[in-house]
């Protein structure tokens, strides 16, 4: 028989435990755990008079209120997180020598935050943007963190442009607007000017930048990283995480009906699965580039505005991560965890991408004023499960009371402890940098070889299906309408026309702009696995189904679809013109403040009663213009009718045949009739 299976995954739980507080049954105190009589007067001379300088309660409780805000991210700034475990299928030492990433039996706790970048913190989640995707893992030998995207990309090349970048994407200076939003002057401005950032640019018109559901996104680590195994010989490595629940988007219109609906759209949505039970799942998985192949490529391995297309080098997954834990409070654990590129452990090593080198120093940089100080790798959601031990010490918030009478190394007094590997003659365990020579002149220049900003924004677009296409044109349209300087939208456009001359040739023709001369520059290349049309879309599981329905519903027939759809796992809230029942069900949202954008499908269980009923046949027809899939149980026509839909694409019909419920599961598992023709049609 095995020895027990080592499980670490309670390891950050059992250290967060030490600092959770329950106030249940417990007596009011100040700070300095005095009771408190009352704390809704503040203490004063008669019932008339003055406020006196020694309510030392009211004091601390205003003073403690003014300081409650600390700095927001300055991107990134709106995000959600949830704890989670990690468990690679099977050992890496092949390649490298991280503990986590080579003992099959360990689950090593993770926290993950998911963001959107240019929007503030109290900015609405579903907006189109790029989404944070960053990863904490607590492993045996310290912190990593794994800090990337939902786009393989990134928009500029070298991280002195980050400033600039982000400055222009952010509201303009002058008057703080748009929020959220990169529909504007100086950020098509930049692009315009800064031709590396196409590519992104691509995804960031795609529908990538609008996920449906953090769980259903993929992430990257976007850089080229370096796996170093126990021998100190190196690997290139790109990371990937691939949702369980499939890759999938909003719409457009869908997105800005719920920004108003729902703001907390995403965040919700992660929370309510956690809560449920349904806890998210991704796969890590791996391209694996072998040290001789660095420049076999027809693009520099270090230029982050790159991907090495799946069909070059094949994903392998490695291991697996669910996130199964909501945290206890937002501010403690989401808003204080401080991820840093430069947290790497063991067997993970850098390249010399310059975007990943100054991003190393950028992330350290932006904690010590985030979070007040050098400690703040000591706020409890930050402390490794590692021991820590060094000669660091003071600073503002100082947690450790270090009994130690010496702080410096070498020393005598304390035996020479803490020692390092060097010093203690033990080197089990030691990060050892990869030992890469690397030898050139001072020079502020880039690479000649990071110079092609186009094929691969020409690859992105060739990838795409038709609908796809369509999507990305609509973005430009709109983005691009946004943009007051028509000489901008003229670069724009010619800039485009180096990517495909037929999608500069649309956008020129929305904008009523002169069709850019074409570059001729389109390779043909395509790389099918950058589609969302090619990614599996096999499970309803968490998805959220509306049944309409009202007094007339007849529950026998609703229920056996009902429990079909629930026993694979979708959410069904009945919406009624009315709250309280409807005959035996119990109604969880009346219509007038449901809303379709909230949900993936619609099952009409009404007819009669609800074709009269505006906010009904609105929500049916609005779930057309998306693309959700409807089913329509018997005697619903009136309402089908009343909606005058323009087709019966993904439309399923009780009536039409047997097995309703199957084939209104396969519908929803669609995610999206993109077939429908729904340009006329104005929901
Ligand atoms: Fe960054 C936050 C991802 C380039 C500087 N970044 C931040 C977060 C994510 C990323 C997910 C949020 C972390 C969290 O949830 O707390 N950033 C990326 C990716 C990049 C990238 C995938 C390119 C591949 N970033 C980048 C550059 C710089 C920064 C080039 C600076 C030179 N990023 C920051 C930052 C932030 C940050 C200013 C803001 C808050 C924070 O770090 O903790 O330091």
């Amino acid at each position: 028989m095995g020895g027990p299976v080592a499980d670490d995954s309670n390891d950050k739980q059992r250290q967060l435990d030490q600092y959770r507080i329950d106030s249940a049954n417990t007596r009011y105190t100040t700070d300095q755990g005095v009771r408190i009589d009352d704390t809704d007067n503040s203490l004063s001379i008669g019932e008339r008079g003055p406020t006196i300088l020694e309510d030392f309660h009211f004091r601390e409780k205003v003073m403690r209120f003014d300081h409650e805000r600390i700095p927001e991210r300055v991107v990134h700034a709106r995000g959600s997180g949830a704890h989670g475990v990690f468990q690679v299928y099977e050992s890496l030492a092949e390649y490298t020598c991280a503990d986590f990433l080579c003992d099959p039996t360990l689950r090593t706790p993770v926290f993950v935050r998911f963001s959107t970048v240019a929007g503030s913190r109290g900015s609405a989640d579903t907006v189109r943007d790029v989404r944070g995707f960053a990863t904490k893992f607590f492993t045996r030998q310290g912190n990593y963190d794994l800090v990337g995207n939902n786009f393989p990309v990134f928009f500029v090349q070298d991280a002195i442009k980050f400033a600039d970048f982000v400055h222009s994407v952010k509201p303009e200076p002058h008057n703080e607007i748009p929020q959220a939003q990169s529909a504007h002057d100086t950020l098509w401005d930049f692009v315009q000017l800064q031709p590396e950032t196409m590519h992104t640019i691509m995804w960031l018109m795609s529908d990538r930048a609008i996920p449906r559901s953090f769980r259903m996104m993929q992430g990257f680590g976007v850089h080229t990283f370096r796996l170093v195994n126990a021998q100190g010989r190196g690997t290139f490595v790109k990371f990937h995480w691939r949702p369980k629940l499939g890759t999938h988007s909003l719409v457009w219109d869908e997105v800005l009906r719920i920004q108003g609906n729902d703001p907390d759209f995403n965040r919700r949505d992660l929370w309510e699965a956690i809560e449920s039970g349904a806890y998210p799942e991704f796969e890590l998985s791996l391209q694996l580039v072998p040290e001789e192949d660095e420049h076999k490529f027809d693009f520099d391995l270090l230029d982050a505005t790159k991907i090495i297309p799946e069909e070059e080098v094949p994903l392998r997954p490695v291991g697996k991560m669910t996130l199964n834990r909501n945290p206890d409070n937002f501010f403690a654990e989401t808003e204080q965890i401080a991820f840093c590129t430069a947290n790497v452990v063991p067997g993970i090593d850098f390249t010399n991408d310059p975007l990943l080198q100054g991003r190393n120093f950028s992330y350290l940089d932006t904690q010590l004023l985030r979070l007040g100080g050098p400690n703040f790798q000591q706020i409890p959601i930050n402390r490794p499960v590692a021991p820590v031990h060094n000669d660091n010490r003071d600073g503002f918030h100082q947690h450790m009371i270090h009994t130690s009478h010496t702080n410096y190394s070498k020393n005598s007094i304390s035996g020479g402890c803490p020692a390092t590997g060097v010093l203690s003659g033990d080197m089990t365990g030691v990060f050892r940098h990869y030992q890469e020579r690397v030898d050139g002149e001072k020079i502020r220049r880039r690479s000649p070889s990071f110079g092609d900003h186009y094929s691969q924004a020409t690859l992105f677009w060739n990838s795409m299906s038709g609908w796809e296409k369509q999507h990305i044109v609509n973005a430009f349209l709109f983005e691009l309408g946004h943009v007051e300087r028509r000489y901008i939208k003229e670069q724009v456009v010619e800039r485009l026309a180096h990517v495909d001359g037929e999608l500069a040739a649309k956008v020129a023709a929305g904008l009523g702009l002169p069709a850019p001369a074409p570059a001729g520059t389109n390779h043909g290349k395509s790389s099918p696995a950058l589609s969302q049309a090619t990614q599996p879309s096999d499970t309803i599981a968490t998805r959220k189904v509306a049944v309409l329905a009202g007094d007339s519903t007849d529950a026998g027939t609703l229920n056996p679809v009902k429990q079909a759809l629930e026993g694979q796992g979708a959410i069904c809230d009945i919406v009624a013109p009315h709250e309280g029942s409807v005959g035996s069900l119990t109604v969880d949202k009346q219509v007038s403040a449901a809303s379709s954008v909230l949900y993936d499908a619609v099952l009409l269980a009404a007819g009669d009663e609800l074709a009269g009923n505006g906010y009904a046949v609105q929500f049916v027809r609005e779930a057309f213009k998306h693309g959700k899939a409807i089913g329509a149980l018997p005697g619903t026509d009136a309402l089908l009718q009343a909606a005058d839909l323009p087709g019966r694409e993904g439309v399923v019909d009780a009536s039409a045949g047997d097995a309703f419920a199957q084939r209104f599961i396969e519908a929803i598992a669609a995610h999206r009739h993109y077939d429908r023709n729904v340009a006329a049609f104005p929901a």
